[in-house]
């Protein structure tokens, strides 16, 4: 395998044991601490463990991550463009010893690595968020997510494997860099040009691949990544298939498709080089960005925020390190009177183009129109249809949140009643009350604890909605940023509609039919919301309905309408 790229550092790393050892670790570990690895700390491993992240050994210590931050290179002066650290809550850290061993184990509990802890410390999260996303500002929505979501501590040491994470979807598509790499070497690949993917490709990301391999006289590989899904991408099951069916598309022998377990963090240039690194070590000598025909070459990575010059000049400015090639997307159109894709850059005055966004492709399947042949491949559009069925037919969560007394269980109860009417959905009350008895018994009313209540309804929404039902929540939920995660949780699974209960504090104060404001106003009942605790009102509400000025029919009737108007029931539904 001479012949291929060196990988990033000079070796390919494999930081799983042999079977004596694994035994070894196995046995040993019975009294060791765990910890259980999200979705992005397990892709985060995965490629630890497989020498996708080569020349890494482990998750790095504060040297590392300050020297990654400041600098772009390792200690030891390897370039480097991001910390890949293992973060962990304050009650983990303090369970961890350093010198000690930590099992790190999967979500059913499979113990997949042991770290020994060399280090626990306290990354400065600005200067991360700094160095992902080109900026700490935490106005910046990537910024904002990142610095809200990660927890304060991060834990560093020497990995050891005992196996990679389990994948039962595609495994004979899930090469490992050395795997890979030999596949490369039997087909006598030397050149091989990454295309990295989040989305669907049609005719024209299929004619860019394939125009692109030619120029640099690579062979292609179809790298898209399945790791950690960006809000509003279409999940990994329908792309692998749409994938499989560009493949024949192209001339015999010069693609192939491999998946790559990556999480992407929604970062920027940096964040480029980082997946450069990663197809490096995959033996790849190109790599290609999809430009999706509309702005920067970072939208891949989710960072539309940055600006192609800008993006450009940075990778530009390492190229020599980075070795792989960085390949422009070239930007081609359909030209109607050619019948082909060809160059922006080639267009004159008499050709007739034809465009369609990615919000197009959307609302087309959202309302079943047609998705033009010369856009994309019929089995391509075939595969979105199954999983894209239409508004009509998909799940949908109707999030009711205000205070006490707003008038949410009414709303909650008539559009039950309304959609089991319709039929055709099963239809699920998440009501406050009927929650706090059963899924959320043991939790008060700290935020912390009305946090936790409203993510535990988010995710049995979130279900109900991925299985094609309708669930209807009812909660308070006072605070924005979890309402916020719920529909980030919901919406990848189907439709998000929230409703604000906005009557004002005095009616509901007036209603009081349990009888609650009055002991919150005399102080028995504490962290009361609207009288001793907030209620942060929402800005991105879908719905608005004040009950002191409508009555409950007129209430539950405007959400049917708003149901209708976005696709969910039929017109003749709602008379
Ligand atoms: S939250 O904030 O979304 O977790 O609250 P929720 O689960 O909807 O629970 C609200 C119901 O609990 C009763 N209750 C209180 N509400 C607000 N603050 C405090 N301190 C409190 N203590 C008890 C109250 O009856 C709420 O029911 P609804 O149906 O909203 O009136």
């Amino acid at each position: 395998m001479d012949h291929l790229i060196t990988p990033h550092g000079g070796t390919l790393v494999n930081l799983l044991v042999d079977g004596d050892r694994a035994a070894e670790i196995h046995e040993l570990s019975r009294e060791w601490p765990s910890i259980d690895l999200g979705q992005r700390q397990l892709c985060d491993l995965e490629l630890l463990l497989n020498g996708g992240l080569s020349p890494l050994i482990g998750f790095m210590g504060s040297a590392e991550f300050d020297s990654v931050c400041a600098e772009i290179r390792l200690t030891d002066g390897t370039f480097w463009p991001l910390p890949v650290t293992l973060d962990i809550d304050e009650a983990k850290a303090e369970e961890l010893t350093v010198g000690e061993p930590v099992a790190l184990r999967d979500a059913e509990g499979v113990m997949l690595a042991a770290l020994t802890v060399e280090e626990i410390f306290r990354p400065d999260r600005r200067t991360e968020a700094a160095a992902v996303f080109g900026t700490g500002d935490p106005s910046r929505t990537g910024a904002a997510r990142f610095l809200r979501r990660t927890p304060s501590f991060a834990v560093a040491g020497r990995l050891e494997g005992l196996q990679l994470p389990g994948h039962y979807d595609f495994g004979e598509l899930r090469l490992t860099p050395m795997e890979l790499r030999r596949k490369f070497a039997r087909f006598g690949w030397r050149k091989v040009l990454a295309y990295q993917t989040h989305q669907t490709m049609h005719r024209a990301q299929q004619a860019e691949t394939q125009h692109a391999a030619r120029e640099a006289g690579a062979s292609l590989l179809i790298h898209p990544v399945v790791g950690l899904n960006q809000p509003g991408d279409v999940d990994h099951y329908t792309r692998v298939r749409c994938y499989q069916e560009v493949l024949p598309q192209y001339p015999t022998f010069l693609a192939r498709l491999n998946l790559l377990p990556l999480a992407v963090r929604g970062g920027g240039p940096r964040e480029a080089m980082l997946h450069a690194i990663v197809h490096k070590n995959h033996g790849c000598t190109h790599f290609m960005v999809e430009q999706n025909g509309e702005g920067s070459v970072l939208e891949v990575i989710g960072a539309p925020g940055y600006g192609d010059a800008e993006a450009r000049e940075v990778i530009a400015a390492h190229a020599e390190e980075l070795k792989i090639e960085m390949v422009p997307a070239k930007n081609l159109v359909y030209a109607e009177n050619r019948k082909r894709y060809i160059s922006a850059t080639e267009l004159n005055a008499d050709d007739r183009v034809l465009t369609m966004t990615g919000e197009d492709v959307r609302k087309r399947l959202a309302d079943g129109r047609e998705i033009p042949e010369w856009f994309s491949f019929p089995s391509v559009v075939r595969e979105l249809r199954l999983r894209h069925p239409g508004r009509h037919s998909q799940g949908f969560t109707v999030f009711c949140t205000g205070l006490s007394g707003s008038g949410k269980s009414t709303i909650a109860n008539g559009l039950r009643v309304k959609l089991l009417e319709l039929g055709g959905r099963g239809v699920t009350l998440l009501d406050g009350d009927l929650v706090r008895k059963n899924l959320s018994s043991e939790l008060g009313f700290s935020k912390e604890h009305r946090d936790l209540n409203i993510r535990r309804i988010g995710f049995v929404a979130s279900e109900i909605t991925r299985g094609g039902g309708v669930a209807i929540c009812a909660p308070i939920a006072p605070y924005d940023s979890v309402r916020h995660e719920v529909r980030e949780m919901v919406q990848p699974c189907g439709g998000f509609i929230l409703v604000h209960v906005s009557t004002p504090l005095e009616i509901c104060e007036q209603r009081d039919r349990k009888g609650m404001y009055a002991k919150a106003r005399a102080g028995i009942i504490k962290e009361f919301t609207g009288i001793s605790d907030p209620y942060e009102i929402p800005e991105d509400a879908d719905v608005r309905i004040d009950t002191s000025r409508v009555t409950p029919d007129e209430a539950v009737r405007e959400v049917m309408l708003h149901l209708e108007r976005e696709g969910y029931i039929s017109a003749a539904e709602t008379e």
